[in-house]
This record gives C-alpha cells, sequence and structure tokens, in this order.
C-alpha cells in the first residue's frame, strides 16, 4: 500500500453530459467508481478525498441564473436550483460508490464554507469534518457549489478551488484532476510538465460548454500554487493515478 494521502477530483464534465441540462453520464460515472473501489480494495490508496464538479447539474443552473464564482445573488430560488441539483449529483456519485462498498460520506460546500471577505477574499473552509472522517476510515466527496459570500449573497465555488485548499490543509501526498481530456494540451499533445503558468498561458483555450468557473486556465493557475504535484489526466487514467502512477500532465 503506498500509504499517500490523496485528493481527487471527478470533473463534471466526465460524470456528465455536459451539454444536456442535469443528465448524467452513467457509463462514465460507473467507470470512475469502478476505478476508485477497486484501488481501494486493493490497498493501493492512503486517505482519499474526493471532490466533483458541477458539469450538467451545477452549471447549468448557475449560468440560467446569472451566477459565478465572481458574481452572486440574493435569491434563494436560484440558490437551492444550484445547490439542489448539486446535491442531486452527489447522490449519484455517493450511490454508486456505495455500490461498490466504499465508505463515502458527503459533504456540502455551502453548508461549510464562506468567504466572508467578499468574491476577492480569502476562501474560509473549515476542514475539520473532512480530516475527522478521514481519520476514521470515510471517504469525503465534496463538491462544487453554491459559497455564502459577503457582499453577493451566495455565489459559486468550484470544484478546482476546493481540492486546491482541502490539498494544501490537509497535506495531501498527490492531487488528481480527473478530466475529459488527457492532460493539458499543446497542438494535440499532452504537455508532461508544467511548472510556470505563461508556459502555457497561450495554448489553454476557453471551455468548450457552460463553464462558470473558469475552465482549463483556472484549473492550471489554482494547481500550480499548490505545494503537492498535481496531474491532470482522462478518465481512463484514474485507476493508474489511485495506484500511484503519474499520468498526463504534472504541475507542480
Ligand atoms: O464544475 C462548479 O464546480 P466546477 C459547481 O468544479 C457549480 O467548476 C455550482 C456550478
Amino acid at each position: 500500500m503506498s500509504g499517500d494521502r490523496l485528493v481527487v477530483k471527478l470533473g463534471g464534465s466526465v460524470i456528465t453530459d455536459k451539454d444536456r441540462p442535469e443528465t448524467l453520464d452513467g457509463p462514465a460515472l460507473d467507470a470512475a467508481s469502478d476505478a476508485i473501489a477497486g484501488a481501494i480494495a486493493d490497498d493501493t490508496v492512503g486517505d482519499l478525498v474526493i471532490v466533483h464538479g458541477g458539469g450538467s447539474f451545477g452549471h447549468h443552473h448557475a449560468s440560467e441564473h446569472g451566477l459565478s464564482t465572481a458574481t452572486g445573488t440574493h435569491d434563494v430560488g436560484a440558490v437551492m436550483d444550484v445547490h439542489g441539483a448539486m446535491t442531486t449529483l452527489n447522490r449519484f456519485v455517493l450511490d454508486r460508490l456505495h455500490e461498490r462498498g466504499v465508505d463515502a460520506v458527503p459533504i456540502h460546500p455551502l453548508s461549510l464554507a464562506a468567504r466572508p471577505e467578499g468574491v476577492d477574499g480569502e476562501l474560509a473552509l473549515p476542514i475539520g469534518s473532512t480530516g475527522t472522517l478521514l481519520s476514521e476510515g470515510f471517504v469525503p466527496v465534496l463538491h462544487g457549489d453554491g459559497i455564502a459570500t459577503a457582499g453577493e449573497g451566495v455565489s459559486v465555488i468550484s470544484g478546482d478551488e476546493l481540492v486546491v485548499e482541502l490539498a494544501a490543509a490537509l497535506d495531501a501526498d498527490r492531487v488528481g484532476v480527473c478530466s475529459t481530456v488527457p492532460g493539458v494540451l499543446d497542438d494535440g499533445e499532452v504537455v508532461s510538465l508544467i511548472e510556470e503558468f505563461e508556459e502555457v498561458a497561450d495554448v489553454l483555450g476557453a471551455s468548450d460548454a457552460t463553464d462558470v468557473s473558469g475552465g482549463m486556465a483556472a484549473k492550471v493557475r489554482e494547481l500550480l500554487a499548490l505545494d503537492a504535484p498535481a496531474f491532470v489526466f482522462g478518465p481512463n487514467e484514474l485507476s493508474g493515478f489511485l495506484r500511484g502512477e503519474d499520468p498526463g500532465t504534472r504541475i507542480e
């Protein structure tokens, strides 16, 4: 057993059909759940925290209501649309993991996190529940969500930002971002290592479907800020990452 502490993001575009509102990609979620359950059963993972993105659940509702990481709302209906869709998706993820014997427990960021100084201020994310669940042998599963934001009501927090915050606060050994692409691409080729944002600024295009939190460029920026190495890889590589391989693009 590697004993590594891992934080893994399942991209919303991986586990949902991002172009059709509130549509799960069942086979993709099954495959990701198989990879996670298999690695846990084989004892190749130490501690594991999972974060999933919004895909066609959160992003669809956030964009309908004009919500993003920079713009919030005081409309409780809008808050519930976004949060409700994300808890529905979270439930799907939990169910598939439970079916495979993974002791996954939900943590909903709307109930936990805040931006007490507004959209540009620090993220306040208490990690006592995540850390304690981890040490008690559970697999915490967080997700992109609404977040209480001073001056804005409720804005959006992306799974990527949660991954970065959790990895730093929980002293993760490795971070994995499972995306629809096999890594950060330059002219169709996977960039093997990124150490500076400027190295890849030109090749990081905008996301191709509704994404209110910034696509690949924002992901890379946030992952560069971490001490632990981060890897961006495609769905087929999830199992390898969980078993200690270094797939896709390494960001550090
Ligand atoms: O898909 C955003 O999370 P992401 C979640 O990780 C919402 O950017 C609520 C749109």
